[in-house]
C-alpha cells in the first residue's frame, strides 16, 4: 500500500463504476451514480466549488457546496488541479442551471492519480498550439473530446466497411510486412536489414492479397498498416498509413470492384452517420452520404476537363495536388456530387499488375476514386494472365526471376480478379475536413517524426 500513500493517493477500493457522464440524465433525480475520469475544468467559488468531470463519452458537472457535503468530500474538492483522475460517487440532481439539465451532488471523492502540470492545454479553445506542439505531447492532444472524436469517427468508418465486406463473403487476411520486393515500383522503399539479406517494409498487400486469390479464397480483404519513404513532407503523405484492401476472384470487370467500393462506401457512412452522432455533432460535420451509383469518368474526359479550366496537362499527366484542388470544385459543380471514380488510366502511370484495357487503347482497366478533390482510392482489374504479366514486368523493367514468387503461381489457373487499396487517414480527414494527414493518424510517422 505504501506506493500509492507515496503517490499521495488511494486505491480504487470497493468503488464500481456505474454509469458514463453521458449516461446520467434528469430522469435519474435522486438517484446514487460512481463515475470516473478527470477534472476537466475546475472552478472555485470559495464555499462552493464546481468541478467538470471529464471521461470518454462527454463530461458532467458535479457540484460541491460546503454545507451539503461531506468534510472530507469538500477538503479533497480543494485539492484537486486539472487531470487529476477521480471518482465521484454522488447523487444526482435535476437543474436547468446546468446545459445537460443534471449535476452531482458528491458523498464521496476519491483521488485515483494527480497529474503534473500539463504542457498543453486538454481544454480546448483556450490557446491556439501549432499541430507540431500538439504531436509532441499527442497522449494528451487526443485527451480533447474533439480530436478524441476524430478517432471514433474513423473508427466507425473501417468498423462498418468491415461489417459490409464480412456480408458479401470476405475473408479476413494478415500477410507479411516484412517483404523481398517493391509491389509499387521501386522509388518509396524503406530498406530493413534482414539478418543477412536486404529486406524491405510493405508498400502495399499488393503481391499477397493477389495471392490468397490464387491460393483459393474467393475474396479477401486486410486493414494493416504500410510503409512508404515519401521523401517530402506534403499535407497528404505520411510514411507509415493504414492501407484499407480488398480483392476478389472470378470478377467479369473491373466495374464489379467499383460497385462493392461504392456500396460499402455508402454503408460505411450511412451506418457512421448513425452510429456516431454525437461525435460528428462535436466536430460540426453534417456527413453526406453519397448516392450510389457514384460518377464515373474516364481520365482522359479529366484531362479534358482539367484543360478547359485553364490547367495545362498532357495526357499521360499524373494528376499534381492542383489538379485535385480544381478537380474539387469542377466534380460538384459539374456532376453535383464529391464521389468521383476516374476511370482508363494510361498504361505509363499503373503499376505492372495491371490489366490493359481491351477498348481503350494505351490504357488499364483501373480507376482511383476521388473524393472532394483527393485521391483516397486506387484500385483495377490485375493480370490474370502469366504470359502478360511477365510481359509487363519487363517492359516496367522489373527482372522476373526477382518475382517468381509472385509470377509462377500464375501458371496454374489463376482466376479474373481485382480490387482496391484504400488509405484510411485520407478518408478520414476529406469526410471531416481536416487540413493535415497528420490530425487523421493517431500517430503519424513523417520524415521528421519517429515519437511519440
Ligand atoms: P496506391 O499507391 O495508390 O495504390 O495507394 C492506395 C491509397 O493509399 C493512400 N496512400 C497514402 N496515404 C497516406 N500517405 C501516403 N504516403 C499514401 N500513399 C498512398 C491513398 C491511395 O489512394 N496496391 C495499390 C492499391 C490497389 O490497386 O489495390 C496501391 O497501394 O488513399
Amino acid at each position: 500500500m505504501d506506493f500509492y500513500s507515496r503517490a499521495g493517493v488511494e486505491p480504487i477500493g470497493d468503488n464500481i463504476r456505474t454509469h458514463y457522464s453521458s449516461e446520467v440524465t434528469p430522469e435519474m433525480d435522486g438517484s446514487e451514480v460512481t463515475v470516473m475520469g478527470w477534472v476537466h475544468i475546475l472552478r472555485d467559488k470559495g464555499r462552493i466549488k464546481f468541478l467538470i468531470l471529464r471521461d470518454e463519452h462527454g463530461t458532467i458537472q458535479v457540484t460541491i457546496p460546503e454545507k451539503k457535503v461531506p468534510a472530507d468530500v469538500f477538503r479533497i474538492s480543494g485539492e484537486l488541479k486539472p487531470e487529476y483522475a477521480i471518482a465521484v460517487s454522488g447523487k444526482v440532481v435535476a437543474t436547468k442551471q446546468v446545459a445537460s439539465g443534471v449535476e452531482l451532488i458528491p458523498v464521496r471523492i476519491h483521488l485515483l492519480n494527480k497529474s503534473e502540470r500539463l504542457p498543453i492545454d486538454v481544454v480546448e479553445g483556450k490557446v491556439d498550439i501549432d499541430l507540431d506542439t500538439r504531436l509532441n505531447h499527442r497522449i494528451l492532444d487526443l485527451r480533447k473530446p474533439t480530436v478524441n472524436a476524430i478517432f471514433r469517427v474513423q473508427h466507425g468508418l473501417v468498423r462498418y466497411a468491415r461489417e459490409y465486406l464480412e456480408s458479401k463473403d470476405f475473408v479476413e487476411i494478415h500477410t507479411p510486412k516484412i517483404v523481398a520486393e517493391a509491389t509499387e515500383g521501386g522509388a518509396n522503399l524503406f530498406e530493413v536489414q534482414y539478418f543477412e539479406k536486404r529486406a524491405y517494409l510493405a508498400q502495399s498487400p499488393q503481391f499477397y492479397k493477389q495471392l490468397m486469390l490464387l491460393a483459393g479464397f474467393g475474396r479477401v480483404y486486410e486493414i494493416a498498416p504500410v510503409f512508404r519513404a515519401e521523401k517530402h513532407n506534403t499535407r497528404r503523405h505520411i510514411n507509415e498509413y493504414t492501407s484499407f484492401d480488398f480483392e476478389m476472384a472470378w470478377i467479369s470487370s473491373v466495374e464489379d470492384v467499383m460497385k462493392i467500393e461504392e456500396d460499402m462506401l455508402h454503408h460505411s457512412f450511412k451506418k457512421t452517420r448513425e452510429a456516431l452522432a454525437p461525435e460528428l455533432e462535436l466536430l460540426g460535420v453534417d456527413l453526406e452520404v453519397p448516392k450510389v451509383p457514384f460518377k464515373r469518368i474516364k481520365f482522359a474526359d479529366v484531362v479534358a476537363l482539367l484543360n478547359e479550366s485553364g490547367k495545362e496537362i498532357g495526357p499521360e499527366d499524373d494528376l499534381d495536388p492542383e489538379c485535385e484542388r480544381l478537380l474539387g470544385e469542377i466534380f460538384p459543380e459539374k456532376y453535383g456530387t464529391d464521389m468521383v471514380f476516374v476511370t482508363h488510366y494510361p498504361l505509363e502511370l499503373r503499376p505492372a499488375y495491371t490489366m490493359p484495357s481491351l477498348t481503350d487503347e494505351g490504357m488499364t482497366e483501373s480507376f482511383d476514386l476521388t473524393y472532394k478533390g483527393m485521391e483516397i482510392t486506387t484500385g483495377g482489374q490485375r493480370i490474370h494472365l502469366y504470359d502478360l504479366l511477365v510481359e509487363r514486368f519487363k517492359a516496367k523493367d522489373f527482372d522476373p526471376d526477382a518475382f517468381a514468387f509472385y509470377l509462377d503461381p500464375f501458371k496454374y489457373g489463376a482466376p479474373p480478379h481485382g480490387g482496391l487499396g484504400l488509405g484510411v487517414e485520407r478518408l478520414t480527414m476529406q469526410l471531416l475536413g481536416i487540413d493535415n494527414i497528420r490530425e487523421a493518424a493517431l500517430l503519424p510517422r513523417d520524415r521528421d517524426r519517429l515519437t511519440p
